[in-house]
């Protein structure tokens, strides 16, 4: 095991990867850069992906039964319970050194915006700041009547509890499957990926739309794309560079390899 520059212990991954010079080149000058990332950005702190064989979420529950507000009204008690256990698995985990290299990456573009489709906060715990969060935070409770964010708990042992102010049933505020994403940070992550000038999709499977569309703005605008995941995905026949490896890995070779670029 050793430490690494992101203070981070690096166990499982000792692979190389080879970052393409033409992309280094162009991330020396670019002005804008957009980040979109999904579950497999936090697979390296723990966290299950959803749509892995073998370890991901849909591998072994039910997405219309955990994951639809039809669900929820079915069996409300199950889909909160099935939360709570995920709400402990995400406060129990810690940033990896993708989640930190994207802190740092920040700070190389005078323009950067970070748009996640995972619910976890890592990023927000690795220090990242201005996150746009497309699907909402599994920290973070709502009413499922009225919408409002709760912050006060409750005595009761009611599962799931009640609202204080009318009284319906709480939820997490994640965004499920046929609801709309939260209307301002969809349209600020969509603005953002038609205006960058390096779009990289990192983690994600790229087949839950809206956030899969993000790189196809990018991508119309003449924008260079970039996808770094172990496995193929619908973008990697259409992204200029593919770089095949764990975030935890390419990310943090990637920022060095900015840094040190010379010319
Ligand atoms: C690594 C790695 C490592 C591993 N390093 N990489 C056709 C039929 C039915 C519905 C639709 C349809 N077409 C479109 C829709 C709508 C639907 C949709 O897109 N469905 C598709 C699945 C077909 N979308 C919606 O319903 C959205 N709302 C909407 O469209 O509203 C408008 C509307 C309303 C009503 C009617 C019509 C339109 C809402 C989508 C909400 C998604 N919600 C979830 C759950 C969030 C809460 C929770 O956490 O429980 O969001 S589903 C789940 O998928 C979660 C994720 O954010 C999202 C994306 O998954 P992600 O992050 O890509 O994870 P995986 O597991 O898929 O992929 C992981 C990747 O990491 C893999 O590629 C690995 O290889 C890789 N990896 N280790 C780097 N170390």
């Amino acid at each position: 095991m050793e430490s690494n520059l992101w203070g981070t212990r690096r166990q499982r991954h000792h692979q190389r990867v080879t970052i393409p010079d033409e992309l280094v080149r162009q991330l020396r000058s670019a002005q804008r850069v957009v980040v979109v990332t999904g579950a497999g950005v936090s697979a390296e702190s723990g966290v299950p992906t959803f749509r892995d064989a073998q370890t991901g979420l849909w591998a072994k529950f039910k997405p219309e039964e955990l994951a639809t507000p039809e669900g929820f009204q079915a069996n409300p008690r199950l889909v909160w319970e099935w939360y709570a256990w995920r709400r402990k698995m995400v406060a129990a985990a810690r940033p990896n050194s993708a989640h930190f290299a994207l802190r740092e990456m920040e700070k190389l573009f005078p323009e950067f915006h970070l748009i996640t489709q995972n619910v976890d906060g890592l990023h927000q715990r690795a220090g990242s700041s201005n996150v746009i969060e497309l699907h909402g935070n599994i920290t973070r409770t709502k009413c499922f009547n009225e919408g409002t964010i709760i912050t006060t708990s409750q005595d009761s042992d009611e599962v799931p509890p009640r609202c204080p102010q009318c009284g319906g049933v709480l939820r997490p505020d994640v965004v499920w499957f046929g609801e709309v994403l939260p209307e301002s940070a969809l349209e600020k992550a969509a603005e953002v990926s038609a205006n960058c000038d390096v779009f990289f999709s990192i983690g994600t499977s790229a087949v839950v739309y809206p956030a899969a569309a993000l790189s196809a703005d990018a991508l119309r605008a003449g924008k260079t794309v970039v996808e770094i995941n172990p496995e193929p995905t619908p973008l990697t026949a259409l992204a200029h560079f593919v770089v095949s490896g764990a975030a935890g890995v390419v990310v943090p070779e990637i920022v060095n390899r900015v840094r040190s670029f010379v010319s």
